[in-house]
This record gives C-alpha cells, sequence and structure tokens, in this order.
C-alpha cells in the first residue's frame, strides 16, 4: 500500500560540490533522506526507469531499500540496482547511459570517511549519467525547503544479493552484475592485448582499493580479464566503514600504497582510487605524478588508447587544475576549456561533442565515455602508455617536461577548520583585491585579482563564486576556495602554480620550486593567525 508522510521540510539540504554529503546520523533523522529523494523525484520526474547504488557505505543498504519503496509509490517502473547495493559512480554513469534510464541515485560521500560516526551521501545523475547540472541541483535545494509530502511503498525488504528480477508493487527491479557493463567499455576503450602482454611480463604494480568500492572492478579487470598477478589489487573487500581508513587516494591518506612505493624495492607502477572508485592517484617506482601532469600526460599521449586514436576533441579542466594540459591542447590544436570546480560543470561540453578529455586536480581524470571522472579508467589509460611506449612513469613525465615545460603545481588543503575564521579569511582576501593589483610581492607582480565565474559556452547559464584568483604578470598563481564536499567545519584549498619552460630547471621539489608563493599566500591570507593552523592537513 502507497503511503503519503508529511515532511517536516529542511533547510540545509543544498548540494555541494558533488551531491548531498552529511554524517550518517545526520541522514538517520527521521523524514530526511525522504524529504532530498521526494524533492529530486518532483523536481527531475516523471522517472520512468532509473539506476540506483553506491559505494557500499554504512547505511547504503538501508538507503536503497527507502529509495526502492519510494520509487515505487511515485511510478517509476524499472530500477536497476547493482548487485547487494554496490555500483561504484563511473560505473552506475556507464550503466544509466547503457540501458537508457531517465537518471539515477548515487549514494556516497567519496572518499570521505565511512561508519555510523561518519559521512553518507546521496545525488541525482541525468540520463546522459552526469551529475545534475547547477540549474537542476538548485531547483532540487528549492523543493527540499517547502515538501509537504513523500509517498513511500509499505513493503518489506528487498533481497539484492542475487542477480535477476523481482517486483515492488508495480515496479520492477532488476538486479545486475555490478561490474560486467563497466568492464565490457573498458575492454573497449583500451588495448586490452597490450596491457595484458605488459602485465603478464617483468613489470610489477599494486593497486589499492582501499577497502572500498573498486575492490570487486580492479580485481575483474586487473587480475582476472588482465591476467596480473593475484595480489596485485591490495585491500580489494570493500567494507561498511572502508576498514577504519580514509579512502582518499593521495600521498597523506594512500600511505600503505605511498610505502610500498617510495621504497628500495618499489614496483614499476602503484595506483588507487576513492571511496567510490571515481579518483586516482598515479604512482612510479619512486615518484609521484600528480593529477594536473597526469592529465596532461593522457592528452599528449591519448592516441596510445584506441578509442582515442584519432585524438581528441578537446580537453577541459576545472579552474584549480595547472595549466599544463593547456599547453598540450595547444600544441595539439584541439579547444581547451576552464570550468569551475566540479564534474557536473563538464557534462554539457561533452554532450555537444567539444571535448573528450577532462580533468581535475582533485585526482579526477575521465572521458566522455561516460559522464563522471573515472578512477580505473585513468590507471588503464596509464596502463596503456606504458605497454605502448615501454618506459617508466618518471621517464615519460620527465620527456613531458622537456617538451612542454613544468607547470610546478601544489595544493595545501587545512581541513575541519572553524567555519566562521574561513568565511572571514575569504572575506578579508577580498578586500584587498583592488589595493593587489599592480603590487610587487618578492619577485611576483600582482596582475590581475577576481572570483572566478564561468558562462557555460553551451546553454549560457552563468556560475558565481567558484574561487579567488590572484593571477601574477609571469602566469604563476594563488588560488583560494572553500571546499564544497567536506562535512566538518570548512576546509580551505590554496592552490598554487608557477611555470617554468627551461628544462634543466624542471626537477626540483614542487614545495621549494613554489616556496616563495606559499609564502605570499601565507601573508595576504594571514591564514595562521585566523585559523590557528600552521600546516595543511593534505599536501598534494
Ligand atoms: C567532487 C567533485 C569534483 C571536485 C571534488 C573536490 O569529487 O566531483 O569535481 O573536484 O569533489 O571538490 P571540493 O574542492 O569542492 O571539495 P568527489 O570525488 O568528492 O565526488
Amino acid at each position: 500500500m502507497i503511503h503519503s508522510h508529511s515532511s517536516p521540510s529542511f533547510s540545509d539540504q543544498r548540494p555541494g560540490t558533488s551531491g548531498l554529503r552529511k554524517k550518517v546520523k545526520h541522514f538517520q533523522q527521521q523524514h530526511y533522506l525522504e524529504n532530498f529523494v521526494q524533492s529530486v523525484l518532483n523536481v527531475v520526474g516523471p522517472v520512468k526507469k532509473m539506476v540506483l547504488g553506491g559505494d557500499g557505505r554504512y547505511f547504503n543498504d538501508t538507503a536503497i531499500q527507502i529509495i526502492l519503496r519510494m520509487a515505487a509509490a511515485n511510478g517509476v517502473q524499472e530500477v536497476i540496482v547493482g548487485q547487494s547495493g554496490i555500483l561504484s559512480t563511473p560505473a552506475a554513469s556507464c550503466v544509466i547511459r547503457k540501458y537508457q534510464a531517465d537518471g539515477g541515485f548515487i549514494l556516497s560521500a567519496s572518499h570521505n570517511p565511512a561508519g555510523p560516526d561518519e559521512d553518507f551521501g546521496i545525488k541525482y545523475n541525468m540520463g546522459n549519467g552526469g551529475p545534475a547540472p547547477e540549474k537542476v541541483t538548485e531547483a532540487i535545494y528549492a523543493a527540499t525547503t517547502n515538501l509537504e509530502h513523500y509517498t513511500l511503498l509499505e513493503a518489506d525488504d528487498i533481497n539484492l544479493n542475487n542477480q535477476g528480477t523481482v517486483t515492488l508493487g508495480d515496479m520492477q527491479v532488476q538486479i545486475i552484475d555490478a561490474v560486467a557493463d563497466y568492464a565490457e567499455l573498458m575492454q573497449s576503450f583500451f588495448d586490452f592485448k597490450a596491457i595484458g602482454s605488459l602485465l603478464k611480463s617483468d613489470f610489477r604494480m599494486k593497486f589499492d582499493a582501499m577497502h572500498a568500492v573498486t575492490g570487486p572492478y580492479a580485481k575483474v579487470i586487473l587480475e582476472d580479464i588482465l591476467g596480473a598477478a593475484k595480489g596485485t589489487v591490495m585491500n580489494a573487500i570493500p567494507l561498511s566503514d572502508f576498514g577504519g581508513g580514509h579512502p582518499d587516494p593521495n600521498l597523506t591518506y594512500a600511505k600503505e600504497l605511498v610505502d610500498i612505493m617510495f621504497n628500495e624495492n618499489a614496483p614499476d607502477f602503484g595506483a588507487a582510487s576513492d571511496g567510490d572508485g571515481d579518483r586516482n592517484m598515479i604512482l612510479g617506482n619512486n615518484f609521484f605524478v600528480n593529477p594536473s601532469d597526469s592529465l596532461a600526460v593522457i592528452a599528449a599521449n591519448a592516441t596510445c588508447a584506441p578509442a582515442c586514436a584519432d585524438g581528441l576533441k578537446g580537453i577541459a579542466r576545472s579552474m584549480p587544475t595547472s595549466a599544463a594540459v593547456d599547453r598540450v591542447a595547444e600544441k595539439l590544436g584541439v579547444e581547451c576549456f576552464e570550468t569551475p570546480t566540479g564534474w557536473k560543470f563538464f557534462g554539457n561540453l561533452m554532450d555537444a561533442g567539444r571535448v573528450s578529455l577532462c580533468g581535475e586536480e582533485s585526482f579526477g581524470t575521465g572521458s566522455d565515455h561516460v559522464r563522471e571522472k573515472d578512477g580505473l579508467w585513468a590507471v588503464l589509460f596509464w596502463l596503456n602508455i606504458l605497454a605502448v611506449r615501454q618506459t617508466s612513469v618518471q621517464n615519460i613525465m620527465m620527456d613531458h617536461w622537456k617538451e612542454y615545460g613544468r607547470n610546478y603545481y601544489s595544493r595545501h588543503d587545512y581541513e575541519a577548520v572553524d567555519s566562521q575564521a574561513a568565511t572571514d579569511l575569504m572575506t578579508h582576501l577580498r578586500a584587498q583585491f583592488t589595493s593587489l593589483v599592480g603590487q610587487t610581492l618578492g619577485r611576483y607582480t600582482v596582475a590581475v585579482c577576481d572570483d572566478f565565474s564561468y558562462t557555460d559556452p553551451i546553454d549560457q547559464s552563468v556560475s558565481t563564486g567558484q574561487g579567488l584568483r590572484i593571477l601574477f604578470d609571469d602566469g604563476s598563481r594563488i588560488v583560494f576556495r572553500l571546499s564544497g564536499t567536506g562535512t566538518q567545519g570548512a576546509t580551505i584549498r590554496i592552490y598554487l602554480e608557477s611555470y617554468e619552460a627551461d628544462a634543466s630547471r624542471c626537477n626540483q621539489d614542487a614545495q621549494d620550486a613554489l616556496s616563495d608563493l606559499i609564502d605570499i599566500a601565507m601573508q595576504l591570507s594571514q591564514l595562521k593567525e585566523r585559523t590557528g593552523r600552521t600546516q595543511p592537513t593534505v599536501i598534494t
């Protein structure tokens, strides 16, 4: 029987950079999840066919059953669910596209820790497989603040552990293999024969799934299909609390892999993915590839992958991502776009056929094969390049810098800072903008200060307030942004970049090369004084 429940409506359900992310306990408040789901269905509906899955974190199971009952009560005819409720974010995007669904709910708080006291998240992706654009998320937010009722079918939980089709009221629930469609897509994109030969040679690699969703995907693709040695995939079993870890593939949180790769007897290649499988970190033997450089290398070597044999249509990067890839785009003679942070901003460009490769400094790389960034895809791209070029990760990077120069780049994150202090810091920076222009700070002269805004070239929608930029006249820059994905206090991100054309000076440590800019950022923001922090939580 379908029941209508009154909802108190909520004022804090505005989606952030990538959906609604809160503490599990927050989501467990009565009516909270239901209020958001009903608002989505009201805004994007009518939904006839939808996809549903998540990264397996704590509360995934409960949320899936609620969403299924709400879908059945809201006239959805068919829901495609990953077996056991699991779908990585890129796999969900792949499934939405392949089965031509109207859209889908993805349950994940990405790289944020999981467990009863940690984080949960939900977002809606559209029929193109990509995150809802800002105009839709804003409409959803508006709906959440004044929703009066939601409807739910009274029914028992469905067993999602076996593949097949079951019914819930008048709705069909199709439970599919979570990995198969995605694995097939990867096989159609890359040269699996060449990668397989590499992995079966004396080449050694480690992939850290961090006890999150990519474990089953990496096991099937790397070990079963491509023939990498058993044990190549570490921490392969997804756990609802990610083993107590923080599955953010960076030098701080992927410590176990980093310790293996920065060692005397290190493997040739190391990689990690995050909670929901859309981020990637690439490591060579004792070598870290900055995500901005990784994007540039993939662009420059794109034709190694059969799917890109004819070249790229165009490239897009988020504003804080380094301009390394811009140099490649220029050489290739393809368009290069600079968008705000958030994968949702790439969707229109991909749908319009203007870009086929996108990337972000936040360990996100992907292409128009789906409409999400894709961790394993990036790892396979690097393996494909290594298989074709038959040289080391480090050599590939050195050759790249020799040809294009190096955009020294680093991001400093200050996590869980007092929210008011963070807002005040941004206000303080903005207040200096007019007087800063023309000033010389050490060896840098300020050319422009602005708050980044973006007009979408396809639908002309405008997004403002996307990051404070201090641009210097030699092309160097400092960018300040508040993260839109944290759930505790505020996270201040400082992005630092400077360009070195002289190949003989491209081998410095990035923190050394950027030390003057780091000092300037500290002085202008008064970060230490305002937040009490003396060191970043994470340096990339
Ligand atoms: C999300 C978005 C990305 C964004 C990243 C960091 O990734 O999809 O586009 O770059 O957050 O955003 P912020 O700097 O606002 O924290 P994910 O992997 O968390 O879904």
